[in-house]
């Protein structure tokens, strides 16, 4: 049984797992206990549940089955397991992008008959550069009246969906060498849907058989995400929400207030919790938020809907995923909005602990039991204002003395675009990546990492994130943070300007010092790691440091994921030339050597990149800068000015 400070290194979450404890409380770590030993077949990825005649599992030690009741080998079985999961972690991603295209279009409809401004959906264009060269790329006459490019662009960004003839729009961001690359070997991804149907169905009972065709199919619908679902959710958010600015607000546990109405957030799409952001801050639900004894209305966020709200308004947030649970035992919560994505079940039980009501939003996910109040885009503003008063009134039912908020609060900076970055290294007026560029060509700065993901309760909460990262910018990495990952970093206090003097490098400090930037840089929620492949992207158009993604000083790492989506995002890093590093858990393909070579050392020939797996954050670490330092040597730049 592991300790409290082998749970978390967070502090304040070390201090409500005692509450939990004290109070009898079950939480992720305790069920991961009771799950232990899990199952080794599935640990290595040797059952197949496919067709009827399993499930069926191939014996690691070699002495009984080989293969399955059709015949499949382990190689088969492990590969169609892990390829399944990109396919869900695609759908994930691409769901949600449909979503904000779907609100797109609503915006498109009120416009075309006239009901903009009275329409009760309240969305509207609030970034109208982006909304023009977006519409720009996807061909439409940008002189056109804006009613008329609204229609023509949500038609053609739904399309993309379920495209059948040529291939996605957006894969024309890419350098060309890397789309030479997709072609060649047929990983063009085409539709997002079409290729998250034809992947599931590559890995039906007695269709594809070799294991290296399944992962070039998988990649494919990876790259349908990256560069579709995930980059339309992205794009089309700034789009309507506004796109990110920096930010400083707060984070962790510490920012639910004693004496106001704490409403969490959490899930994945902003589209209703931006909405709760301004039915938060409405002067009637406000002053009846003071009417029950509340001082106001406290809005926090959790996992990557707490970074999209974090990113547009600066809304604090609570915690990163495996605080989910914590933030209702501190028994000061008063309602928690869920909608889709990374929502423990475990959190109704929890919930029935205290006075918190928990509220489905989302026709994708209910809970038995849950109270659910349906997320409706054309009635956005007013469910929002229905779900945030549920919580006002249910906030004289907190029993005071038995809520707990710990004090732990960090300072932090978020909101970072690929647009920004190029403002902020350039200037208003000639923005640019050619400081960027330059200063790794120079060997200030050594290279860049993107260090995202979850939480996982297999290893010690937010301590491979934060030890990776400071140990990355310690040597001249400028990092590139989205998700759970970047909540971890900034609970550590990595995530401000200042964190540069402490923590990095003297070459990333004297950047950092020069434009006012913390060495960690938030970019977003897990749609958001489009954003760093559009910004890598940039990067190569700038020149200097070679023509394909895979030549840039450059690595990705997920130290502590769990999602399916994690996978996704992995095999479309992979898939776009960027070598990276998953910690603790390979992807259940040891039971398969053939393809555990595969993904750690053949791709590499195919698409330029590998995976690497890795428990040691130091580790990690390490085989990252190797990479990094690589890259350098075959671009031949100059030596480290500080780190020779
Ligand atoms: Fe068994 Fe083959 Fe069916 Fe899988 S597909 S359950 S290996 S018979
Ligand atoms: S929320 S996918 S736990 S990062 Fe995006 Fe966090 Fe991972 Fe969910």
């Amino acid at each position: 049984m592991s300790t409290i400070e082998q749970k978390s290194i967070d502090v304040a979450t070390q201090e409500i797992l005692r509450k939990a404890e004290a109070e009898n409380i079950k939480t992720a770590w305790d069920r991961l206990e009771a799950q232990e030993p899990q199952c080794g077949f599935g640990q290595l990825g040797v059952c197949c549940t496919v067709c009827a005649m399993g499930p069926c599992r191939i014996d690691p030690f070699g002495e009984g089955a080989q293969v399955g009741v059709c015949g499949a080998n382990a190689d088969t079985i492990a590969a169609r397991n892990l390829v399944r999961k990109i396919a869900v972690g695609a759908s994930a991603h691409s769901d949600h992008g449909r979503d904000v295209a779907h609100t797109l279009s609503l915006l498109a409809d009120s416009h075309t008959h006239g009901k903009s401004g009275s329409h009760s959906h309240n969305y509207e264009i609030l970034d109208i550069v982006k909304f023009k060269s977006l519409a720009q790329e996807f061909g439409i006459d940008t002189q056109k009246p804006k009613e008329q490019i609204l229609t023509e662009l949500s038609k053609k960004l739904l399309e993309e969906f379920g495209k059948q003839e040529g291939t996605l729009t957006f894969i024309k961001r890419a350098p060309k060498k890397r789309q030479k690359i997709w072609k060649d070997l047929n990983i063009t991804p085409r539709g997002i849907d079409r290729e998250i149907v034809e992947l599931l169905h590559t890995t039906h009972m007695g269709v594809d058989n070799d294991y290296k065709n399944l992962i070039a199919t998988g990649m494919r619908c990876a790259l349908s995400d990256g560069w579709g679902g995930s980059m339309t959710a992205t794009d089309l958010q700034d789009v309507i929400l506004g796109s990110p600015v920096p930010v400083r607000s707060k984070v962790n546990l510490g920012v639910l207030k004693e004496n106001y109405v704490n409403i969490v957030v959490h899930g994945h799409e902003p589209v209703l919790s931006e909405m709760a952001v301004k039915a938060a801050e409405d002067p009637e639900l406000v002053k009846l938020a003071k009417k029950f004894g509340a001082e106001g209305i406290n809005l926090a966020g959790i996992c990557c809907t707490a970074n999209e709200v974090l990113m547009r308004h600066g809304i604090p947030v609570a915690g990163n995923f495996l605080q989910q649970e914590l933030a209702i035992i501190t028994g000061a919560v008063e309602l928690m909005m869920v909608d889709v994505q990374c929502i423990m079940p475990a959190l109704h039980e929890i919930a029935t602990c205290f006075h918190t009501k928990l509220v489905t939003t989302s026709s994708k996910a209910r809970f038995p039991g849950v109270v659910h109040i349906e997320f409706d885009t054309n009635n956005a503003y007013e469910i929002a204002k229905q779900i945030i008063r549920a919580g006002i009134e249910n906030y004289p039912n907190r029993k005071k003395e038995k809520a707990t908020i710990p004090v732990e609060k960090m300072d932090l900076v978020a909101g970072f675009t690929k647009e920004i970055i190029f403002q902020i290294l350039g200037g208003r007026h000639r923005a640019t990546y050619k400081p960027l560029n330059e200063a790794i060509i120079s060997g200030r700065l050594r290279g860049l990492a993107g260090v995202v993901g979850c939480n996982n309760p297999k290893q010690t909460h937010d301590y491979y994130h934060t030890a990776l990262v400071k140990e990355l910018i310690k040597n001249d990495v400028l990092v590139l943070q989205t998700g759970c990952s970047a909540i971890a970093c900034a609970k550590q206090g990595l995530l401000i300007p200042e964190a540069a003097k402490k923590y990095a490098g003297k070459g990333l400090q004297e950047i950092c010092e020069a434009v006012g930037i913390p060495p960690v840089l938030h970019l977003g929620s897990c749609v958001d790691n489009s954003r760093i492949l559009t910004a890598a992207s940039y990067i190569i158009e700038e020149g200097g440091l070679g023509e394909d993604l895979s030549d840039i000083p450059a690595a990705g790492c997920a130290p502590e994921w769990m999602s399916e989506k994690a996978i996704t995002i992995g095999f479309y890093f992979v898939a776009s030339g960027v070598y990276t590093v998953f910690g603790s858990n390979p992807f259940a393909t040891l039971g398969s050597k053939n393809l555990t070579d595969y993904l750690t050392k053949g791709l590499e020939e195919v698409v330029g990149a590998r995976f690497e797996f890795c428990d040691d954050p130091m580790q990690m670490a390490k085989l990252m800068i190797a990479h990094i330092d690589k890259k350098r040597q075959d671009l031949k730049l100059k030596p480290m000015v500080y780190h020779a």
